[in-house]
């Protein structure tokens, strides 16, 4: 259909498919909060075999998720450190600070990564005077880097070098599927350097909510806990939980397919005069620099969208587009084409 909007605002936009509405509806539940929901209780305990870890707990977040897992882990007045282009710092509304009482103290690299000697070098010995380094948060896949994904052998030293010095580590996993269908890779095989672990389905899976958070059976239980106190702990999930398991099941290997998208659309926009593409696209986001001559990041967008074509600026200039399960090929050409056509209009009247 030509008039169809092309929504690559998210991966998180996605609809569930009639497939998944069907698990959802036939999903048998309970009481989730009594411990009765048997489809949550199946998911928790897939996810845990998944990331090869004792338990794992639902939440409705990935937010949640992080939080939990960072309040598990940690006392206020702790330090964690994280990439300053992570997600628990820019885009879960200081949370750290609020939830847990916790400073973050930022590690820097190109695309969101960063290596074992920033873990060394930011770490804080033991002393009265200082915060208690606690915590390293690794995001993987990297959101702000690109989509970025962390070579093993970099998860491998930055986990060494934090258990060497006796800090735990936390996975911001929300996109983790996103890098193991791009590396082969299993879940497990990057879930071992990490003490937690979470992973959401509601992005490139396709499921309307819900995230784990997995970990051994004692921190899972503190997870569990702050869950409660955090108020995500529900009632008959089950039917969120069947939305999840049909992902794992069905959603899994076709992100693939969003890679190729996401490579597509980069080559695509790249060749467009005044667009330039500022980091490598490893998996499904694509972010794209316009040149200031053309508008800023705010305004392409918002001819975008009168258009058909919804992407959201990420800085003045910086625009993201994120490829998905509602996003086809042939869209891809047309999201192309309009970018194209808007961008060589407003050409026109520059030059
Ligand atoms: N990211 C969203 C926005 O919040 C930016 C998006 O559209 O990409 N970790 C990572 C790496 C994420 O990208 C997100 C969502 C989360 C955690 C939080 O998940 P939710 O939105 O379920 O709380």
């Amino acid at each position: 259909m030509a008039d169809q909007v092309i929504d690559l605002r998210s991966d998180t936009v996605t609809r569930p498919t009639a497939a998944m509405r069907r698990a959802m509806a036939e999903a048998e539940v309970g009481d989730d909060v009594l411990g009765d929901d048997p489809t949550v209780n199946r998911l928790e305990s897939r996810v845990a075999e998944i990331m090869g870890k004792e338990a794992a707990v639902f939440v409705p977040s990935g937010t949640m998720a992080n939080q939990a897992a960072i309040r598990a882990q940690t006392e206020p007045g702790d330090e964690v450190i994280a990439h300053s282009d992570s997600h628990i710092i820019n885009y879960e509304t200081g949370a750290p600070a609020a939830l847990s009482g916790v400073m973050v103290r930022t590690a820097s690299g190109p695309c969101g990564l960063f290596d074992a000697d920033q873990v060394e070098s930011l770490h804080r010995p033991l002393s009265d005077h200082f915060p208690r380094s606690a915590l390293v948060v690794v995001e993987n896949t990297q959101n702000r880097g690109g989509g970025a994904i962390w070579p093993i052998v970099q998860v491998e030293r930055v986990s060494r070098a934090a258990r060497g010095l006796g800090l735990r580590l936390h996975l911001d996993g929300a996109r983790l599927w996103n890098a193991c269908a791009a590396t082969g890779l299993a879940p497990k095989d990057y879930a071992q350097h990490f003490d937690t672990v979470s992973c959401c389905f509601s992005k490139g899976l396709g499921a309307p909510a819900g995230s784990c958070v997995s970990g051994n059976a004692a921190t899972m239980a503190r997870v569990h806990r702050f869950r409660k106190m955090l108020g995500g702990a529900m009632r008959q999930a089950g039917v969120l939980a069947a939305a999840c398991l049909h992902a794992l099941d069905h959603h899994r290997e076709r992100l693939r397919d969003d890679h190729a998208n996401a490579a597509r659309l980069a080559a695509g926009l790249g060749a467009i005069p005044g667009v330039s593409i500022p980091m490598p696209v490893p998996t499904n986001m694509v972010f794209f620099e316009v040149e200031r001559r053309l508008g800023t990041a705010a305004e392409v967008c918002e001819r975008l969208r009168a258009r058909g074509v919804l992407a959201l600026p990420t800085g003045p200039q910086r625009v993201r587009a994120v490829c998905h399960l509602d996003v086809s090929a042939a869209m891809i050409e047309r999201a192309i084409g309009l970018v194209g056509e808007v961008l060589a209009g407003r050409h026109a009247m520059a030059g």
